[in-house]
């Protein structure tokens, strides 16, 4: 047996019940066969595999915390430190029931080659909790989010891991763990990004995984001679991804028609009315339901359905594994030209497939998201010269990196053969990186 297909095997017996890790684990190793291969020998002995798979850390806590009620719970608490190979463990914490370590590890190995990619000095890491942040008072979520970086301030620091915000995880939460983080350890420094701009956060941030995401879209349309203007495109999610994802392509001159939630989806033929959603989504931490309310000639409906819906291009900005071989079918059915993955591994391994079978463009989430992670490193940066940039220099930036990972993904793919194949282009040109830093630094 090949050493990826032994490592895949060992992956899947040593970490069960992980179905996710190991489907990234998968994805990942599947596309760096050229290298392994042609090293075989040397990595075995070296055991670079095993290193890449097996995080460095992972801290498991308790999360006691009390409600309004004064009734007291317990929930899970996660950070896994995956890889340091480039630079500090850097990536966010995710509050959502579905929390589990297998969740974490998926997202924290995803992070380590998706930070690579931003040409930035950051290693990959991930946390979280399995805390519902949903219908929680303002109160109850301060003192989760205290008792939460209780244990954690133990773990990270501005040089050794520095999380952010993920799924249920925004500005308020960041807020309340790095007053928290401040007051045990007594530093003010750069050991969370998200920050409000009044105490060390970047601006650009809030908006920029979903202004990145269409920087890398436009620039691969633009490339293939098409346009991102008068296309119309479907994005499913309704939070910080998907509304800074909707606004950019608005400004692109692109038409909009969806968003989603974890229980309904809208369709506006108008186009989705960003100013609305905001209010709905960021200030009154409603359901889309509401939508209807601002928008009269828009329709919600219950359950999931946004794939269905004729377009260009399609945006997945919610969750792992939120569109299927049927979605996948129905897309290229009506044509779709470009799929580019705002929200961590969104798209099934077989949906994947299916897509570079029938010559859709497809841009994997470690890639096409890798603009909120990029501009919190940018963030740290500013944090470390005690500066501030303005909104144009971030952004130029932010753009300038997303340009650029788009072409070092494309020409990773040309370099080993698998033109036009992003999966590929992206694992191998991230991989590539880590690697040489690994092997540089001893068998550690
Ligand atoms: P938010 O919490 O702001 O929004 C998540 C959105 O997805 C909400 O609309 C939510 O609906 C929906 N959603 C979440 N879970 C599910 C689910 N299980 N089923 C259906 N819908 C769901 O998170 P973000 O926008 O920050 O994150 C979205 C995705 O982007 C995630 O995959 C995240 O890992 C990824 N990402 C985020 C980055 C960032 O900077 N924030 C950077 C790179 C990637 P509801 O409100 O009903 O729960
Ligand atoms: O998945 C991701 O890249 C994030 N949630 C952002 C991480 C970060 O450190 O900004």
């Amino acid at each position: 047996m090949s050493y990826v297909d032994e490592i895949i095997q060992q992956v899947t017996e040593k970490n069960p019940g992980e179905p996710e890790f190991h489907q990234a684990v998968r994805e990942v190793l599947d596309s760096i066969r050229p290298i392994v291969d042609a090293n075989e020998e040397k990595f075995r002995r070296d055991a670079v595999l095993e290193r890449l798979v097996n995080p460095e850390r992972q801290i498991k806590f308790r999360v006691p915390w009390i409600d309004d009620q004064g009734n007291a719970h317990v929930n899970t608490g996660y950070r896994v430190q995956f890889n340091s190979a480039i630079g500090p463990y850097k990536g966010g914490l995710r509050l959502h029931p579905s929390v589990n370590v297998g969740i974490i590890k998926f997202l924290g190995f995803e992070q380590i080659f998706k930070n690579s990619l931003t040409g930035l000095p950051i290693g990959g890491g991930k946390g979280g909790s399995d805390f519902d942040p949903k219908g929680k008072s303002d109160r109850e979520i301060m003192n989760f989010c205290q008792s939460f970086m209780t244990e954690l301030c133990k773990y990270i620091g501005a040089d050794t891991d520095v999380p952010a915000g993920d799924i249920g995880t925004g500005a308020r939460e960041i807020g309340y763990m790095f007053g928290q983080y401040k007051r045990i350890r007594g530093v003010f420094e750069g050991v969370l990004t998200g920050k409000g701009l009044t105490f060390g956060g970047s601006l650009a941030r809030t908006e920029a995984t979903g202004y990145g995401l269409l920087y890398l879209t436009d620039e691969l349309l633009r490339s293939h001679a098409y346009t991102i203007k008068d296309k119309t495109v479907v994005v499913s999610g309704a939070g910080n991804v998907a509304i800074y994802a909707i606004q950019k392509a608005q400004q692109l001159g692109a038409k909009v028609v969806t968003c989603s939630d974890s229980t309904g989806w809208v369709y506006d033929p108008d186009g989705i009315d960003v100013a609305a959603l905001k209010e709905i989504k960021e200030v009154k931490r409603a359901r889309l339901t509401e939508y209807k309310s601002y928008r009269p000639n828009s329709e919600y409906h219950e359950g999931r359905g946004v794939w269905t819906i004729k377009c260009d291009i399609a945006l997945p900005c919610a969750t792992q594994n939120e569109l299927d071989i049927e979605d996948a079918k129905a897309l290229v059915k009506n044509g779709v030209l470009a799929v580019c993955e705002g929200a961590n591994m969104p798209t099934t391994e077989e949906a994947t497939k299916y897509f570079q079978d029938n010559n859709v463009f497809f841009v994997p989430g470690k890639a096409a998201n890798a603009g909120g992670v990029a501009t919190s490193a940018l963030e740290m940066s500013q944090n470390s010269e005690r500066m501030s940039w303005t909104f144009e220099e971030v952004d130029s930036k932010l753009k300038k990196i997303m340009e650029n990972l788009y072409h070092n993904i494309d020409d990773a793919a040309k370099k080993y053969g698998f033109e036009g194949n992003y999966v590929a282009g992206a694992n191998l040109a991230g991989f590539e990186k880590v690697l040489n830093a690994m092997n540089a630094q001893g068998i550690v």
